[in-house]
């Protein structure tokens, strides 16, 4: 990879070394994640070694291990479990190399934290199913605690309850597996079995929202229930937009733009430069009434409409490239 002409050491000339290590790698989010990430480190003319996860702690704890052998300038470290993460992650700090981490909480003030701003993201989807439901009706609600962006959207979850005495939940479930919304899926069939009066599922990841549409079409009672989630794909955008879909909004960045930003926060390390210790990404509302309004099919076509899906300014210079995905 060429250097960029003007720009500070080392990326003046280029193959600057830097590691993404995942700890989930399946579904359109971290696909898309590491595709921007990609994308930018391409424009920078940086070596990137992408580890792929597997939701396995020890084996992203020991891919850690490895960048610090391979000589890597930095870590991009993209979720994962803190307690199996932060001293491997020290040690590469005392190695003077930079790390990153995204929707992983490692409680260091030397590591930049990125993240899509979650309570903000959970007030607009759960704003707009207060707006759609009123504020008394019977919740399903898809969780797994330990994962950073799912607890911080949990906090406004239970704002919102505490708030509202008549939204009760029902049933709370879900799973993150490399199968997610399958086994999201079977689990949201026996809820809405067992509680028939569910009119409204707070589904803040698109994998559980996935499954939850995928068992209400299953039992045949899309027309009875409201999916409200996180996270957007073009993927996500037809399962929004069909007819019947029972998927009315979703709040989301875009992902491949938080992948470049994470780049962006490791090159700009690397080049000397100081980063805030928060690094956030703003996510905006998306309504199956909006897509279907301005007939958007596709995560490109929303970049269009929606400036924030196709750039964001945070943590950048004027000698870094725009990433092009
Ligand atoms: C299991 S955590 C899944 C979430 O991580 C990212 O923050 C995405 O928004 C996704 O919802």
């Amino acid at each position: 990879a060429g250097g960029i002409a003007g720009a500070p050491a080392p990326f003046d000339k280029g193959g600057v070394k830097i590691a993404l290590i995942g700890y989930i790698s399946a579904g359109d989010f971290f696909q898309a994640y590491q595709a921007g990430a990609e994308a930018q480190a391409k424009a920078l003319g940086i070596d990137l070694q992408v580890f792929q996860g597997r939701q396995d702690a020890a084996q992203q704890r020991e891919q850690v291990l490895q960048a610090i052998n391979l000589g890597v300038k930095a870590i991009v470290i993209d979720h994962g479990q803190p307690e199996a993460l932060a001293d491997v992650a020290q040690q590469a700090l005392d190695k003077g190399i930079k790390v990153v981490a995204f929707d992983v909480n490692l409680n260091n003030p030397a590591i930049p934290q990125v993240e899509q701003s979650d309570h903000r993201l959970a007030e607009l989807a759960l704003d707009q199913a207060l707006k759609d439901n009123g504020t008394a009706f019977k919740a399903g609600y898809v969780y797994v605690a330990g994962f950073a962006p799912l607890d911080r959207r949990n906090e406004i979850w239970d704002k919102v309850k505490a708030a509202n005495p008549g939204i009760v939940e029902a049933a709370r479930f879900g799973t993150v597996s490399d199968t997610t919304a399958t086994a999201t899926a079977d689990q949201a069939k026996a809820v809405f079995r067992a509680n028939p009066d569910i009119s409204v599922v707070f589904a803040p990841y698109d994998e559980f929202a996935r499954g939850v549409k995928l068992a209400a079409a299953d039992l045949g009672i899309q027309d009875k229930v409201k999916i409200y989630s996180a996270d957007v794909s073009t993927a996500d955008i037809q399962e929004i937009t069909e007819k019947g879909s029972p998927w009315v909004a979703t709040a989301a960045t875009n992902p491949s733009v938080v992948g470049a930003v994470s780049i962006r926060a490791a090159a700009l390390q690397i080049a000397g430069d100081q980063v805030p210790h928060q690094i956030v990404v703003e996510p905006a509302l998306i309504t199956q009434k909006q897509l279907r309004d301005a007939g958007v099919t596709t995560i490109d076509e929303l970049a269009k409409k929606v400036p924030a899906f196709s750039t964001s300014t945070a943590v950048t210079a004027s000698w870094i490239p725009a990433a092009a995905f």
